[in-house]
């Protein structure tokens, strides 16, 4: 028989040694198991002399009995230590302080919007909003921009595959007011439109201001003034713009806008690229066929119309030098416009 002293020893000292359950599960079944050391040991009695048996049996069954004894603990204290560590990781500490509430704010873009707005009706224009998802006749068709025109492919459209569409400018608002309350008429459209693009300086998702009037002696001079008027207004300060010859399918003439550079005051900068000029618009006399869409007479009625976009004059306002902050939802960036209201 072997010395039990030595395989006690050794069986106490593996099962200390046991990280977890299941390798102290198989150190159970390596000593007390049917095959195991312990139970080998009981099974060489029989090769005993019978006076001999009955001591050595009882020292068999007091060494099974104290690794049995070890093995519980062992078993008690890796369960225990496992509870330990799920409460630790998961603790809680109640007396940390907490992270408060933040009073929220209204988004740039939307302040900017909700100034344009008031701005706008206070020069007596109604403000309309439409569907995102457009038609190609309020989109397009209404604008003179019939099927192949060139300026579909320039304006980048997404495209349902049932023919529907997001819309790349607000102008189909403008076109359901026309044909819903008919002339004479004055109404802004702010709101977002899609076009595929972007890069610095482009989001396939922006804000765009368009606005309309239509009346009986609409005139050039009157689209200048009402855009001299609303950037003053807008930027509260005076500014000088200047209109460039461009062109657009939906107006005839048709202008750019360019405003006297907000941070320079027209000396020159990196914003105004030394120019002095910012482009702020594009604007125009609506096209007679634009009108007859929308079930207006245009040897009765003429009309202006322009447009700009409001994340553009949310920077110029603001001083934000990069578009895509605007999209990021960062709370650094957003928090700092809490303290401007509209
Ligand atoms: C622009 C430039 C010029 C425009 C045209 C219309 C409508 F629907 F009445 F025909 N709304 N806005 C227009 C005209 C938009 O954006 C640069």
């Amino acid at each position: 028989m072997a010395d039990l002293t030595v395989l006690i020893r050794q069986a106490l000292s593996e099962v200390a040694a046991c990280g977890d359950l299941a390798a102290l599960e198989e150190a159970r079944v390596r000593w007390l198991g049917k095959k195991g050391t312990l139970t080998e040991e009981l099974k060489a009695l029989g090769s005993l002399t019978a006076a001999a048996r009955p001591a050595a049996g009882a020292r068999i069954n007091a060494a099974k009995s104290e690794v049995q004894g070890a093995i519980e603990a062992r078993r008690d204290a890796l369960a225990r230590a496992a509870i330990e560590g799920q409460l630790a990781a998961g603790r809680i500490d109640v007396t940390l302080p907490g992270r408060g509430e933040e009073p929220g704010g209204l988004h740039p873009v939307t302040q900017a919007r909700l100034r344009i707005e008031t701005l706008f009706r206070r020069a007596g224009f109604d403000v309309a909003s439409g569907p995102e998802i457009e038609d190609d006749f309020h989109n397009f068709g209404a604008l003179n921009i019939p099927p192949n025109h060139p300026a579909r492919a320039m304006h980048d459209t997404f495209y349902f595959a049932d023919g529907r569409l997001l819309r790349t400018h607000t102008s189909p608002v403008q076109i359901r007011a026309l044909q819903e309350h008919g002339a004479p008429l004055a109404v802004i459209a702010p709101g977002r439109v899609y076009r595929c693009d972007s890069d610095m300086t482009h989001s396939p998702m922006f804000h765009q201001l368009e606005g309309v009037v239509v009346g009986e002696h609409i005139s050039f001079a009157n689209m200048k003034a009402a855009l001299h008027g609303f950037l003053q207004a807008y930027f509260e300060r005076d500014v000088a713009i200047r209109l460039r010859p461009s062109y657009f399918p939906f107006t005839e003439p048709s202008a750019e806008v360019d405003m006297s550079c907000v941070f320079c005051e027209g000396r020159g900068c990196r914003t105004c690229k030394h120019s002095g000029w910012l482009e702020v618009s594009g604007c125009g006399m609506m096209h007679p066929n634009v009108l007859k869409a929308s079930g207006v007479d245009p040897e009765r009625f003429t009309g202006y119309a322009f447009g700009a976009g409001i994340d553009r004059l949310a920077m110029l306002r603001y001083g934000v030098n990069d578009l895509r902050l605007f999209f990021e939802n960062d709370l650094r960036f957003l928090r700092q416009f809490r303290r401007f209201s509209a």
